[in-house]
């Protein structure tokens, strides 16, 4: 009887982390972001600037991290940093988006030091490229952004093609923040807020990270919670993750089963 009890007990528990584990990557996000956090990677292969996958391996040293928004895992993203020259690289895609529209945009957004808040803080940076063609570069003001008058250091292109993540054609950027001019002041060492969106006009469709992140709110951004020296794993993506650390609370728990029935 007791030991039925028990079992019972057990599966409710299970079924309860199981149920956790497939609502995490669903959207629920935290103050702070630490449901969706990368590890920052030092990129060794070279990154050629032209909106495509120039070669098969100029991505794989870099995690691979979904985004969502009003579709799920609709859009995906890798960054790696230099560790040498501090140099910044991003590739986005955005696997549903196959229209040229003026207000389509991209926009990537850095927090130093993960501070958060409501609103850009003064160490916030916003690279925004509106319509496919357009570049600005801004800083948190403590309220909003501020225009800065050169966004000449960071490197980027955009095109509609296929890539290693989907035969179909999408729409693909890649950026480089080159460090030239200091106008952008990142990174410091991790934790580091990251938030990435692309907006799809003709479909009315955003993806981001983290999942439904706003620009103007750095507390909805996704996190690099730390750094590696290492080689990023192969097959290393935010799935893989969550579903590793789903498996790893798993199996902690029936270990304590088993030690509490000894
Ligand atoms: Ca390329
Ligand atoms: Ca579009
Ligand atoms: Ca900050």
């Amino acid at each position: 009887m007791g030991e039925s009890f028990e079992m019972k007990k057990t599966l409710a528990i299970l079924i309860s982390t199981l149920m956790l584990c497939s609502m995490l990557p669903l959207g629920i996000v935290f103050a702070g972001n630490a449901t969706y956090s990368i590890t920052e990677y030092g990129g060794t292969n070279t990154v050629t600037v032209d909106g495509r996958w120039t070669t098969a391996t100029e991505w794989t040293d870099a995690p691979h991290t979904w985004m969502s928004g009003n579709t799920t895992n609709s859009g995906k993203f890798a960054y790696k940093m230099d560790f040498n020259t501090y140099m910044l690289s991003w590739c986005v895609e955005f696997l549903t988006d196959t229209t040229n529209d003026a207000g389509d945009y991209w926009k990537i957004c850095t927090d130093d030091s993960n501070t958060g808040g409501a609103a850009p803080q003064v160490g916030d940076f916003m690279i925004e490229i509106t319509g496919h063609t357009t570049i600005k570069l801004y800083q948190g003001t403590g309220s909003g952004w501020a225009q800065q008058a050169s966004a000449a250091e960071i490197q980027w292109s955009n095109t509609i093609g296929t890539s290693m993540w989907s035969s179909t054609p999408h729409w693909i950027l890649e950026v480089q923040d080159l460090k030239t001019d200091g106008t952008m002041q990142e990174p410091n060492a991790p934790p580091t807020g990251l938030g990435i969106m692309a907006f799809d006009a003709s479909n009315n469709q955003y993806t981001s990270f983290a999942p439904n992140a706003k620009a103007n709110s750095p507390d909805s951004w996704g996190l690099v919670s730390t750094y590696s020296m290492d080689a990023v794993p192969e097959g290393f993506t935010f799935a893989t993750v969550m579903i590793a650390s789903c498996v790893a609370v798993m199996v902690g728990f029936v270990v304590l089963r088993k030690r509490q029935k000894a």
